[in-house]
């Protein structure tokens, strides 16, 4: 299952890479399905051995995430998903998430796998989790996009 739009990445040579998975815990089902595709995508691609951190929120990301490309991993995936409020409090988490994973990986020179779901509505954010009903696989695509990058470097 791969998102409207999204190619079918063929991705070779990619067993050693070293590879992180950095996911938020706020909106626990869709992040179950999130985490489970990016766990599925590693092991299709024969990485066995990744890492897992869980942070707070999806504004908790980019400096986790930093931190990781900075100690020689050669991809990591960031998971999270903001669902929109009563306030603007959405935005700025949406900014600040989005800025900080574009900065991080333009500094480090690392491909940083973008699979933050921003949403008006948790069911929106269902559909693209990759659970049963769900037409999209975001956290898949997010790592398949990450490693097939990594191996271009
Ligand atoms: C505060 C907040 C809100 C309102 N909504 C979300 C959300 O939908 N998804 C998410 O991952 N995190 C949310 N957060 C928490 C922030 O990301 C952050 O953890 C807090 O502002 C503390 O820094």
């Amino acid at each position: 299952m791969s998102g409207k739009g999204a190619p079918e990445l063929t991705v070779k040579n990619c067993g050693d890479l070293r590879v992180a998975v950095v996911a938020a815990s706020w909106h626990e089902k869709v992040m179950d399905g999130l985490v489970e595709g990016a766990m599925r995508a590693l092991h299709e691609l024969g990485i066995d051995e990744p890492t897992l951190l869980r942070v707070p929120g999806s504004f908790e990301l980019p400096v986790v995430v930093k931190a990781l490309a900075e100690r020689g991993y050669d991809a990591v995936v960031a998971l999270g998903v903001v669902i929109r409020g009563g306030t603007p409090h959405f935005e700025y988490v949406c900014q600040g998430v989005t800025q900080g994973l574009t900065q991080v990986s333009v500094q480090t020179g690392v491909p940083i796998g973008f699979g933050v779901l921003t949403c008006d509505t948790e069911q929106q954010a269902l559909d693209r989790a990759g659970v049963e009903g769900s037409t999209e696989d975001k956290g898949h695509e997010a790592v398949t996009a990450a490693v097939a990058t990594a191996t271009i470097l």
